[in-house]
């Protein structure tokens, strides 16, 4: 029977995606030696051939052999390549994996095409359950975690040898490490949530759950190579006081005297055995090879201290923007116990002894490494080891206490910093720009409020007059008992005309960076709509963590108006509309409203009032600066300007420098020579076809398209294509 269209095209995306992350390792493993895969270097490695078979076996044990015919490729490979699972019976120990000289790589490589072939068979059939979904998400996530391992592991054994071999020309790295940039972010703590988002997670992520944190704060950079050989230089390794004694003990024991891999040559200097062979060691980049003991000892020495995998996560969650190599670099060290998180159960069946089981005496890294499978990390990802192990791509970021709010003035919280390092980074830049959503405080969002009612700016009018005609044909695109998720809600005004077209509406979800503008607009619709549950989400749209799990068994429709997706750079917008389509899920529905490309003069009318109103919401984000960032912008030094920029179809606001003059950010000082301007904003303008582009470019299939009357704007409704 041929299978229906519709579902082969989802076929064609699993076979897709198997085959991707299944090439990843054939790929890591060329050019190396048939000796290079067969060898392991310690116990807690394996060689490259047995990860190579391995993988391919776990799709074996976990979904192939469920049909109760099931033939194995070959029955004495459930006993060579299980690698602890206890339920599938016996296996190799782990420390003997090396001793395996056959099969060859030969046989590995062909029983890899058999599984693969037998796979792509099974996925065009069709993955009916949720746990055929789950098993098969969860032998990719697999595959992907012995990617890295395989990598650690020829790491271990191209430094047993005593010639420094090279296992590759370059480091297998999915992009450059983020540069430095100082300083630390402070959390104030509180109660707050931890735990798997509704993403793909392995089962030690979850369930979501509180966790109380005191105030702390966390170092924006990892450590340096440079800062640990300051550590070392002090008597890092020789001074008990700053070891765990289990950690002192290991130090005594192995004789430690540096991270894993590095030595000193007879001048004196240090050298690290690396992927790419023996090299000096760069003091620029981030410690790696380094045990629990290690960075503990480290951070005691340094006056602060490792931070909590709560710490961690809260952190990634609130101000991913404000830290450098939180992900992509290497793992990062937490004091915390890898643990049950309360109410965890292991997934049922055999991939029960996934995680579970090992959760006794290791701690959480956080993060990712250079080597870790693109798409395979997460903000609530447990990766876990023994703390005396130092052969995976560890590392570490310290934190430390921080006394609540106002009592220590040098350390701001993560908008503020994340404020100042736009602000400091485009006035760096040529020409300087910052982005507009800075514009939105208190006072921002009501001058934005009050430029929607000026008699030239018709966006917010000519959007809201087409909204109310066509709100009862979206209310029956939306379907019953919905969810609204809408991105720069801001007042939410034209909200309303969508809620109160769709009574039967399970939640509305506003999400805003601006608290003040949400905080009012939340207040409002819960008096005005009392029956509506209304979630709001302080959030900076552009780095979405995923939705929390929404009410209601209808589908979730996003709802983006205002044209506010002019003002994202073109890629920006169309990475925004693909994140969207993602967080919102299956079936979801989208609203965009845009501005349509139209006469200049009109548009230059909009941006430039005779009242002056978009003047001071321009100015506004250097008052805010003044305030926030302890600036000292000259308020008559710049002119508002707007100009239509044919080229890029977008209106842009800019404040122009008055005169040449000198301004302090803090401790950072910017010059500006006469004329200078800075680019506070763009406004794109799209016509039928390049807003197609976009939204298809994201994914996304137009369902209808509806113009207002001049000055036109224009409404979509997008489906995922
Ligand atoms: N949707 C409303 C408001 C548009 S004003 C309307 O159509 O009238 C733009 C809104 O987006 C403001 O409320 C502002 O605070 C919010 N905003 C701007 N940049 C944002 C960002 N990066 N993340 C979240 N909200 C943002
Ligand atoms: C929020 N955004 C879509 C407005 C716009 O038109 O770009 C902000 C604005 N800027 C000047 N006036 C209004």
């Amino acid at each position: 029977m041929n299978a229906p269209l519709r579902d082969r095209s989802a076929h064609a995306e699993d076979i897709g995606e198997y085959l991707r992350v299944r090439a990843a390792m054939p790929a890591l493993a060329q050019g190396l030696s048939d000796e290079d895969l067969s060898a392991q270097a310690m116990a807690d490695a394996s060689p490259g051939k047995w990860h190579l078979a391995h993988t391919s076996w776990f799709f074996e044990a976990m979904i192939l052999n469920d049909r109760a015919d099931y033939q194995p490729v070959d029955p004495r490979f459930q006993t060579l390549f299980n690698s602890y699972y206890e339920a599938l019976g016996e296996r190799v120990a782990r420390d003997r994996r090396g001793l395996m000289t056959r099969p060859s790589v030969a046989e590995v490589m062909a029983y890899r095409t058999e599984i693969d072939r037998r796979m792509i068979d099974r996925l065009s059939q069709g993955l009916t359950s949720r746990r055929e979904r789950y098993l098969f998400a969860l032998g990719l996530h697999h595959d992907q975690q012995h990617q890295e391992l395989f990598v650690m592991d020829m790491l271990s054994l191209m430094a047993a040898s005593p010639l420094d071999p090279a296992a590759y020309v370059e480091e297998p790295r999915r992009g450059p490490a983020e540069p430095a940039r100082g300083g630390q972010t402070w959390f104030e703590g509180g109660l707050i949530e931890i735990g798997a988002d509704d993403v793909f997670a392995f089962d030690n992520e979850g369930p979501r759950h509180r966790v109380f944190l005191e105030p702390y704060a966390l170092d924006h950079d990892l450590v340096t190579n440079g800062d640990w050989a300051r550590f070392m230089a002090d008597g890092g390794y020789v001074r008990p006081e700053f070891w765990l004694a289990d950690g002192w003990a290991m130090v005594k024991a192995e004789g430690w005297t540096a991270p894993l891999y590095w030595s000193q040559d007879e001048a004196g200097d240090w050298t690290v055995m690396s992927l790419t062979g023996r090299h000096p060691v760069d003091p620029a980049a981030p410690v790696r090879h380094i045990s629990a003991y290690e960075a503990d000892a480290y951070a005691r020495w340094a006056g602060k201290r490792l931070p909590t995998e709560a710490e961690w996560e809260h952190a990634a969650r609130q101000a991913p923007d404000a830290f450098s190599n939180l992900f992509g670099e290497v793992w990062q060290w937490t004091s915390s116990a890898y643990a049950p998180y309360p109410g965890f159960r292991p997934t049922e069946g055999t991939a029960s002894e996934y995680n579970g089981k090992f959760m006794a005496n290791q701690l959480v890294l956080r993060g990712s490494a250079f080597a870790t499978a693109p798409g395979h990390e997460r903000v609530s990802y447990r990766n876990f080891f023994y703390p005396h192990q130092r052969w995976a791509f560890m590392g570490l970021r310290l934190a430390e206490d921080a006394p609540r709010r106002g009592t220590k003035p040098m350390l701001e919280d993560a908008v503020t910093a994340a404020f100042r390092r736009d602000l400091t980074q485009g006035l760096s830049a040529l020409p300087k720009t910052l982005p507009p959503k800075w514009f939105y405080d208190a006072e921002g969002s009501r001058l934005f409020e009050a430029i929607t009612d000026l008699p030239e700016y018709y966006p917010t009018r000519q959007e809201a007059a087409l909204l109310a005609a066509i709100a009862p044909d979206l209310a029956q695109a939306f379907g019953p008992d919905a969810t609204l998720v809408e991105f720069g809600s801001g007042a939410s005004a034209k909200t309303r005309i969508l809620l109160d077209a769709t009574p039967d509406l399970a939640a509305y979800v506003p999400i805003d960076i601006s608290p003040d503008a949400l905080d009012l607009a939340a207040e409002g619709l819960r008096k005005a709509y009392p029956d509506l549950t209304v979630t709001p989400i302080v959030a900076d749209f552009g780095h979405l963590n995923p939705l929390p799990p929404l009410e209601g068994a209808g589908r979730r429709v996003g709802f983006f108006p205002g044209s506010t997706i002019g003002n994202l750079d073109p890629d920006e917008a169309v990475s925004f509309m693909a994140g969207a389509r993602r967080s919102l899920g299956e079936g979801a529905l989208f609203l965009l409203g845009v501005d349509l490309v139209k006469d200049p003069a009109l548009l230059v009318a909009a941006y430039d009032d005779a009242q002056g109103v978009t003047a001071a919401f321009n100015r506004n984000v250097l008052v805010r600066a003044n305030r926030e960032l302890d600036a000292d912008f000259d308020l008559s030094g710049f002119a508002h300007r707007a100009v239509w920029n044919a080229v890029d179809q977008r209106m842009e606001m800019h404040l122009v420098a008055t005169h040449a003059m000198t301004v302090n950010v803090g401790d950072r000082r910017f010059h500006f020579a006469s004329g200078e301007t800075i680019h506070t904003e763009s406004s794109r303008k799209f016509t039928a076809d390049t807003l197609r582009t976009m939204v298809e470019a994201a994914g996304w299939t137009v369902v209808r398209f509806d113009v207002s009357a001049e000055p036109s704007v224009a409404m979509v409704l997008l489906r995922g294509s």
